[in-house]
C-alpha cells in the first residue's frame, strides 16, 4: 500500500476525531492570519513537521545509540546519531545529548547530575529576565536548591560587578547564564572567569538565543560554559524539545545517566528525528541569512516602537527579542496582550525590571521576530507592525480603529504565507 499523503492523514484525523481536527484547522487559520510576535515561538518547516509526525512516535528506544534496552532500534539509532553529529557540528562541541524532552528537563538533568539537593545555584533573577528553571521559588529549581540571583543595573543591563561580588560571597556550585527576557548580549567569557574564581561550573541556558548563535549573530557560550542547555523550537526553528551540549568527557557519563535513566524513560524518537532535520536546516547557508534578518528585524521593530513613544527595556536589543515598557501608553501588559490579540497580533505580557504591577498583570510585553522573519518579513514590515501596535493600543476603545488594524494585519499575512517552506 502506498504511504498515506498529507491530505489522507488530515482526512483520517477528521474522520476519526472531528473535534480535534476542527481545533487544529482553527489553529492553522489563527497562525496563518495573525502576526506571531511571541519571542519563543517560530514556524517549523514542513520537513521538521513530517519527521515529528512520523512512524518513530511508535518506537521505544530506552538507552542510547548502540546500547538500547529494546530490539528493533537500528533506525532509531541512525536518527539519534545523525541528530547528535549535527548538533555537535552546528554548535562546535564534542558531545550532545538530544534526548531531553524540553528545555526545562535539560536544565533539570544538569542540576540532577551536578548538584545535590540544597546545593547553591546562581542565575539571573526571574524579575530581571531569568527563567522559572533558573531558581524561581515556584519551580523545582527554587524548591530543591539554594538560590542566589544576580540582576540588572540601573541601565537594565547585567550587573557584572554585582554578579562577581555575590558569586565570590555565595560560592555557588553552578553559575548560570542565559535568560528568557533579556535582549542584550551576555558576556560569557566574563561569566566563566567569575565561575572559575568562585569554584563554580558555568552553565549556559541558551534556549532563546540558540538560532542566533547557530547563525553567528549572537556570541556563543561554547568554550566559555562547561555545560550548555537549549530548547530546539525557539530561534533555532526546530521541533519542541531540549538538548545538552558539552566538551568535557568527564561530564559525559553523569549527564547521560541523568537524562536516562535518571529523569526520563523512552526518548521521543519522532522529536529526535525532527531535531536532526532542524539541525540539518540550521547548517545550511540560508540559515545564517535568516538569523541575521531576525536580529535586523528586532532592531528595526525596537527602533520603530521607540519612535512611537514606547520605551524599550535595556535601551534596545542585540538579539531576536525586546521587552516593551507600556507605561507611556497607560496600559498594562495584560490589557495590551488582550487588545493586540483582538487584532491578531500575538504577544505575551511580561514583567519589566522593578515592575510595579503583579506578575499576572505586568507593565510590559515581550516581542520577538523569529516567526515573522520565517514568513519572509523584513525591516519595512517591522515598521508597519510597530505602527499597528501603537494604533491598536491608542485606539483600544475604538472599534473602527481596531477593525482597521485587523484588516491591515490580515492583508500583510496574506502577502507572507505561512507554510511556503
Ligand atoms: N516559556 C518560554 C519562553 O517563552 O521564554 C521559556 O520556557
Amino acid at each position: 500500500m502506498p504511504l498515506a499523503t498529507r491530505a489522507d492523514r488530515q482526512t483520517a484525523l477528521a474522520q476519526v476525531d472531528p473535534e480535534v481536527a476542527a481545533a487544529l484547522q482553527a489553529e492553522t487559520a489563527r497562525q496563518e492570519q495573525g502576526l506571531e510576535l511571541i519571542a519563543s515561538e517560530n514556524v517549523a518547516s514542513s520537513a521538521v513537521r513530517e519527521a515529528m509526525g512520523s512512524v518513530l512516535t511508535d518506537k521505544y528506544a530506552e538507552g542510547y545509540p548502540g546500547k538500547r534496552y529494546y530490539g528493533g532500534c537500528e533506525n532509531a539509532d541512525r536518527v539519534e546519531e545523525l541528530a547528535i553529529e549535527r548538533a555537535c557540528r552546528l554548535f562546535g562541541t564534542r558531545f550532545a545529548n538530544v534526548q531531553p524532552h524540553s528545555g526545562a528537563q535539560a536544565n533539570m538533568a544538569v542540576y540532577h547530575a551536578l548538584l545535590k539537593p540544597g546545593d547553591r545555584l546562581m542565575g539571573l533573577s526571574l524579575a530581571d529576565g531569568g527563567h522559572l528553571t533558573h531558581g524561581s521559588p515556584v519551580a523545582f529549581s527554587g524548591q530543591m536548591y539554594d538560590i542566589v540571583s544576580y540582576g540588572l543595573k540601573e541601565d537594565e543591563t547585567i550587573d557584572y560587578d554585582g554578579m562577581r561580588k555575590l558569586a565570590n560571597e555565595a560560592r555557588p556550585k553552578i553559575l548560570l547564564s542565559g535568560a528568557s527576557a533579556y535582549s542584550r548580549e551576555f558576556d560569557f567569557a566574563f561569566i566563566r572567569r567569575v565561575a572559575d574564581e568562585c569554584g563554580a561550573l558555568h552553565m549556559c541556558d541558551m534556549a532563546h538565543y540558540a538560532g542566533l548563535i547557530a547563525g553567528g549573530v549572537y556570541p556563543s557560550p561554547v568554550g566559555h560554559a562547561q555545560v550548555i542547555t537549549s530548547t530546539t523550537h525557539k530561534s533555532l526553528r526546530g521541533p519542541r524539545g531540549g538538548i545538552l551540549l558539552y566538551d568535557d568527557e568527564e561530564l559525559d557519563k553523569p549527564l547521560r545517566m541523568s537524562v536516562f535513566p535518571g529523569l526520563q524513560g523512552g526518548p521521543l524518537m519522532h522529536a529526535i528525528a525532527a531535531k536532526a532535520v532542524a539541525f540539518h536546516e540550521a547548517l545550511m547557508p540560508e540559515f545564517k541569512l535568516y538569523a541575521a534578518q531576525v536580529k535586523k528585524n528586532a532592531q528595526a521593530l525596537a527602533a520603530a516602537l521607540t519612535e512611537r513613544g514606547f520605551r524599550i527595556v535595556s535601551g534596545g536589543t542585540d538579539s531576536h527579542l525586546m521587552l516593551v515598557d507600556l507605561r507611556s501608553y497607560g496600559v498594562t501588559g495584560k490589557l495590551a496582550q488582550t487588545v493586540l490579540d483582538s487584532v491578531h497580533i500575538t504577544t505575551n505580557r511580561n514583567a519589566i525590571p522593578n515592575d510595579p504591577e503583579k506578575p499576572f498583570v505586568t507593565s510590559g510585553i515581550r516581542l520577538g521576530t523569529p516567526a515573522v522573519t520565517t514568513r519572509g518579513m523584513q525591516e519595512q514590515e517591522m515598521a508597519l507592525i510597530a505602527a499597528w501596535v501603537s494604533e491598536a493600543l491608542k485606539g483600544r476603545e475604538d472599534d473602527i480603529a481596531l477593525q482597521s488594524v485587523r484588516a491591515k494585519v490580515k492583508d500583510l499575512c496574506a502577502r507572507f504565507p505561512l507554510h511556503s517552506a
